[in-house]
């Protein structure tokens, strides 16, 4: 059954998941969410959880892309998103990505917007990001010549894993690392022009980027809820009550029953009327699980 992937455009954490549908050149079901809440097909899949991407196989729904990945990479195997010598190495990779490394990247690509005139667009998008992630336009203005120059230490340190002329980070194929900091760039250069990235790294990451995006085929959110429906989950079985939240969100927490969990993430059951029963994965890295 194909992914369907519920993302926007200009969100660099799906262009991470759009690049891994092209390494692996997979068919896949693209539903267009907006880029700030309130988000109700998308909330009424997951159960809460608003972050953009959620990827769905039927009836099992995949929040963050750590998640995202582990499934394409067991539904898809071939080409991996693990090559080797760095193998599940790529995936510690790719987490440097987030965090504070994400943040810096946020301070070139938002930026300018941050410094510019507000519009009644660019306002809303700064209130929904003040209220859910405690991120102040003027604070965020403060820290902008802190986070230029933290992003521009970050593509020193990339140019050095790629300084004895490896066309990717880990050797000679692309991983999860590579997609996942080349988005960091792709990123960027929506602030910043992408000249001001050094000789090493422009070419890597049109490589990268040119892996694509397989083949989106558009659908609507109704027409990806109706297919949650039709569907039953790949997990069943009871377990605990959890809840489970995002570290540094005020996004409203999932709730379901603990029905699988390995050192890579867990995996809830919960019923919603428009969906019936859906499995919903989450990875272990960022998120707050609790018993109710
Ligand atoms: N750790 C998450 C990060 C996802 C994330 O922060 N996404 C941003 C957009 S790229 C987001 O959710 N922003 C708020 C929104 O889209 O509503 C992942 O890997 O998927």
């Amino acid at each position: 059954m194909r992914p369907i992937l519920h993302h926007y455009a200009a969100s660099p954490w799906a262009e991470l998941v759009r690049l891994a549908l092209g390494l692996k050149g997979i068919a896949w079901g693209s539903v267009e969410v907006p880029a700030i809440c309130p988000k109700p097909e998308q909330e009424a899949l997951t159960g809460g959880y608003v972050r953009t991407p959620v990827m769905q196989i039927g009836a099992d729904v995949f929040c963050d892309t750590l998640a995202i990945l582990d499934a394409l990479e067991a539904r898809w195997p071939e080409p991996t998103l693990y090559p080797e010598p760095l193998g599940r190495g790529h995936r510690a990779l790719a987490i440097e990505a987030g965090g504070a490394t994400f943040l810096a990247a946020v301070g070139v690509a938002l930026g300018p917007m941050a410094e510019a005139a507000p519009t009644p667009e660019t306002a809303a998008f700064w209130a929904d990001r003040e209220r859910r992630f405690g991120l102040k336009p003027e604070a965020f203005r403060a820290m902008l010549p802190a986070l230029r120059e933290a992003f521009a230490t970050h593509l020193e340190r990339l140019e050095g894993m790629l300084a004895d002329g490896r066309p990717y980070l880990g050797g000679d194929a692309p991983g999860h690392g590579d997609l996942a900091h080349a988005m960091l760039l792709w990123f960027a250069a929506r602030g910043a022009p992408v000249e001001t990235v050094s000789e090493p790294l422009a070419p890597w990451a049109a490589r990268v980027l040119a892996l694509g995006h397989g083949a989106p085929q558009p659908m609507s959110g109704a027409e990806a809820l109706a297919e949650a429906r039709a569907c039953a989950p790949s997990v069943l079985g009871d377990g605990p009550r959890v809840r489970v939240s995002q570290a540094g969100s005020a996004d409203p927490p999932v709730e379901g029953r603990l029905v699988h969990e390995d050192a890579d993430g867990f995996t809830l059951l919960r019923e919603g009327d428009e969906v019936g029963l859906v499995a919903v994965h989450f990875p272990r890295e960022g998120q707050i699980l609790a018993r109710v």
